[in-house]
């Protein structure tokens, strides 16, 4: 191994690490027009996740979800922090309560 290669996988590590710890734990999401953006939101499993939530629309909505045992209302125009898990790896539906065509799922892994 050259040194010029040892210095780049110890900068990839140094780069993967910090990365890593900020998007395992964290997650936003967005209601906009009556979808979930992302529809679809990776998480990892078994830690709890911080789900940043905000309603980007002018009525007001409901994150539900019977996987996850959460309800929380979401007033127009607000972000509301819901924690969840730590989860087992899999798929765990939500839903809008006031708007239930309104659906995403968590893909934890
Ligand atoms: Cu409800």
């Amino acid at each position: 191994m050259t040194r010029t290669a040892l210095v780049f996988i110890l900068l990839l590590a140094g780069i993967s690490g910090p990365t890593l710890a900020q998007s395992g734990g964290s997650a936003t999401l967005v209601v906009r027009d009556h979808r979930f953006e992302p529809a679809e939101l990776t998480v990892p499993a078994g830690q709890k996740i911080e789900l940043q939530v905000t309603n980007a629309d002018s009525t007001p909505a409901e994150f539900e979800s019977g996987e996850l045992r959460r309800e929380k209302l979401l007033p127009p125009g607000k972000t509301v922090t819901i924690y969840v898990g730590p989860l087992r790896p899999g798929q765990y539906e939500f839903f809008d309560d006031f708007h239930p065509s309104t659906r995403g799922h968590l893909v934890a892994r």
